[in-house]
């Protein structure tokens, strides 16, 4: 029977069922993602994340028609060691603000994705109740690849997660060095989780991170550690004082909390909203989000020149011979990267 033949509503289904395989357009994406559809932004976000190049573009004139859709949540890092019960405390902290109606999604970074292919973060099984939650929505990390890291990726997923009406967006990444630099670059609020007991720790601790931090927060304040939370706040709350502030006209300071009581978790989210109507009043906000998206576009202009000179097929040809010439002290390091770059500029792709 033809389709025409059938009544509208099965007509509707089939077409559905003929197309369910296909690609959906970039309109049909543009539609669902700012209905909210979860199953649209999910495909949004593949596309975003995608290494082929055809998706690079198609996500790339999708993001451009999201664009004024996006700006509009609060961008919320979190930061911490390994075990310092980030994914816990998301699960906990993403409840409360569900349970008030706000719509949450969850983003990770995972910088070492690349290497292990696959994620360690974002895992539902931290989540379990948030990840049922019809408010939440959450996203692993994504894997790095040839047009831009996990970072691209995941400032494109938030931008994606704006345009679907997410109020909050919370992104998770482990404490390893380099990543908390990237991820302060692209959210509003950094919140830094430490433990308790952390006596040694805390003078070792980089000063650099700290200062990265609108808030540090010693977490598992509870049962026999709740006296030991206490007393460690106070100890980062005196070195903090003498750290330059990550956000002008805010002093960060440390709090506690658990996420298994719930302590501490209603006046973290107070604190958030305390945050983010000063810097808007001030303009601190608005200033460091303008920031943000220069500083962006540099990123991504180093990262394309960075792919495109190492991809060059005459630059590939004669880096290991240069290389060597360099390390068997035949040739200077200036030199040999100037006969790269003549090469790289003589023979446009
Ligand atoms: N007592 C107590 N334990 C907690 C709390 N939050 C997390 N934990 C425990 O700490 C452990 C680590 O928690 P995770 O949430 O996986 O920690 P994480 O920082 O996300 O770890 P990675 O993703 O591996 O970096 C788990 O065994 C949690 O049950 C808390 O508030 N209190
Ligand atoms: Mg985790």
């Amino acid at each position: 029977m033809a389709i025409d033949q059938h009544p509208e509503s099965i007509q509707k289904n089939i077409r559905f069922q003929k197309r369910r395989n296909l690609e959906p357009t970039i309109d049909e994406l543009y539609q669902g993602v700012i209905q909210g559809n979860r199953s649209y932004l999910a495909r949004a976000i593949t596309m975003a994340e995608s290494n082929s190049e055809q998706h690079f573009q198609k996500a790339q004139s999708l993001l451009q028609k999201l664009l004024p859709n996006t700006g509009k949540s609060i961008r919320i890092g979190i930061t911490g060691v390994p075990g310092a019960g980030k994914s816990t405390f998301i699960e906990a902290f993403g409840m409360h603000l569900c349970n008030q109606g706000f719509r949450v999604a969850v983003l990770a970074i995972d910088p070492s994705s690349s290497i292990s292919g696959g994620s360690i973060l974002g895992d539902k099984t931290r989540m379990e109740q948030l990840s049922k939650h019809p408010l939440a929505f959450i996203r692993p990390s994504p894997t790095a690849g040839k047009l831009g890291g996990v970072h691209r990726k995941t400032r494109e997923a938030m931008l994606i997660c704006e345009a679907a009406g997410y109020d909050v967006i919370l992104i998770e990444t482990v404490g390893v060095g380099q990543s908390e630099v990237l991820i302060r670059d692209m959210v509003d609020f950094f919140m830094l989780l430490v433990l308790t007991g952390a006596g040694d720790e805390l003078q070792g601790m980089k000063k650099g991170i700290m200062e990265l931090a609108d808030a540090v927060i010693v977490h598992k304040a509870d049962g026999a550690n709740k006296l030991k939370a206490e007393k460690t706040r106070q100890e980062y709350n005196r070195i903090l004082h003498f750290l330059q502030p990550a956000t002008k006209g805010w002093e960060t300071k440390a709090y506690t909390c658990s996420s298994l009581t719930n302590e501490g978790i209603g006046e973290l989210w107070q604190m958030i909203q305390s945050f983010e109507e000063a810097g808007k009043a001030s303009g601190v906000f608005e200033a460091r989000r303008k920031m943000q998206a220069r500083e962006w576009l540099y990123s991504i202009i180093a990262d394309q020149l960075h792919y495109q000179f190492y991809h060059h097929p005459q630059v590939k040809a004669e880096l290991p011979k240069l290389e060597n010439q360099v390390i068997a002290g035949e040739m200077t390091v200036a030199s040999a990267a100037n006969a790269l770059f003549r090469l790289f500029m003589e023979h446009k792709q």
